[in-house]
């Protein structure tokens, strides 16, 4: 019979982050935004089963350090999974591109070189009011999405190493 890494429960599909240690680090640039992302988080996990005294919160100054945190945080073993928060606002100048490709990048390299889930919950947009409904204190929310993808990757990869 054929292997089927289907999401979360099989039959509802929720996804079940009892047990859990998470990470989260959040950039302090715009944090109107990331403090509402954040809280967004940590709702996400709670709902999923995640408790309190197992998520760490840490802050770096912006978007662009937030890739060395996350590596670092990876590499000590102590977590399934680290969640990344930003918000990257494009101003007048080229700035924006740089912060929000290498953030993206760093993420995704930070995670493949620790084989640990290292969720993108960077907002990049083009102006203030997007980051604002990106961030909805009750309904969109890229926090609160970002801590189901952390929890539905720490499971997907314990399932795959395990081999049920
Ligand atoms: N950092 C952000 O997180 N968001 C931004 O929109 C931003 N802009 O626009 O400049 C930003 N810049 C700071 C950057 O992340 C670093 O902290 C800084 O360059 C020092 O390395």
């Amino acid at each position: 019979m054929s292997t089927n890494f289907k999401a979360g429960h099989a039959l509802t599909g929720e996804v079940d982050g009892t047990g859990m240690r998470v990470a989260l680090v959040c950039g302090r640039f715009n944090d109107l935004i990331t403090n509402r992302l954040l809280d967004g988080a940590m709702a996400g996990l709670a709902i999923h089963g995640v408790r309190e005294d197992d998520v760490t919160v840490v802050w770096v100054p912006g978007a662009f350090e937030i890739p060395l945190a996350t590596k670092e945080l990876a590499m000590t073993g102590r977590y399934d999974a680290v969640i990344a928060l930003g918000a990257v606002i494009r101003g007048d100048t080229a700035h924006f591109d740089y912060v929000a490709g290498q953030c993206a990048e760093g993420i995704l390299r930070s995670g493949l070189d620790t084989r640990l889930p290292i969720v993108f919950g960077v907002l990049t947009t083009e102006n203030l009011e997007q980051a604002l409904v990106r961030s909805e204190p009750e309904g969109d929310n890229k926090g609160e999405e970002s801590a189901r993808t952390a929890i539905e990757m720490a499971d997907l990869l314990r399932r795959i190493r395990r081999g049920d």
